[in-house]
């Protein structure tokens, strides 16, 4: 039992920590955050191509979450997703995010072949095919990093009783870690799953998991999708 809270402890094998920290893992208390899986990331002619990254390093994390995915929606656990973009008239864009954009050849609000770069009802901006939400299933469009940040995010999990968050999604160092920030600020018990993630540099992705773990796990803890599948209850 445990000494805290008086319920049989279940948890994960996770880095620094057996997670969650309290042991009280349960679909009623958990949710899955998949955050930004677009095409505009993920996917060729998207935003992240027009940069010149490495497709293929962010595509990794695709068939990973998928499993995860399957495991949470048979056993009731509760699903969100994200994605970036920003309203067709670009009212909600800083002018310094889109200057930075256009310096790169990856102007925000651009035509493309996925259409305007990651702006809200075009084809790039969408989740890709594979893990495309199933009905019931919480979207969130966010104009900025975090998923916290101009979002009724907040409102949702806590109206759902939701205290422990698990991220997957792009990238590693600037979505999912500002969400995984946000969330730890917040009191939510935060785990990140490695094999899940991805970075357009593989060096950002060791430095972000790394940061985690740091300080005896400053944001959570860090595990793997079948370490994760394989102990859920
Ligand atoms: C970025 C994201 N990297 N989803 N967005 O611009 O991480």
């Amino acid at each position: 039992m445990n000494a805290l809270s008086g319920i049989t402890p279940r948890t994960i094998d996770a880095d620094p920590y057996p997670w969650p920290w309290n042991g009280d893992l349960r679909p009623g208390n958990t949710a899955l955050i998949v955050i930004d899986m677009q095409t505009d990331f993920v996917g060729p002619g998207g935003y992240v191509d027009h940069m010149g990254y490495d497709l293929s390093a962010m595509r990794k994390p695709i068939a990973p979450i998928k499993a995860v995915l399957t495991a949470l929606r048979a056993k009731g656990y509760t699903i969100i997703h994200t994605r970036e973009g920003h309203r067709p008239d670009l009212a909600d864009l800083p002018a310094n995010k889109r200057w930075r954009s256009q310096r790169i050849n990856a102007g925000i609000g651009d035509p493309g072949p996925c259409g305007r770069i990651l702006v809200r009802g075009e084809k790039g901006w969408d989740i890709i095919p594979e893990l495309y939400p199933i009905e019931g299933e919480v979207i969130i469009d966010k104009p900025g990093k975090g998923s916290f940040c101009a979002t009724d995010l907040e409102l949702i999990l806590n109206q759902r009783g939701i205290r422990n968050i698990v991220l997957a999604g792009v990238t590693t160092d600037v979505c999912v870690h500002t969400t995984m920030r946000e969330a730890n600020d917040r009191g939510f018990e935060c785990l990140l799953l490695e094999d899940c993630c991805a970075a357009t540099d593989a060096g950002n992705h060791a430095a972000a998991i790394k940061m985690v773990k740091m300080q005896g796990g400053v944001f959570g803890a860090v595990a793997d999708a079948a370490t994760f599948v394989a102990q859920l209850p």
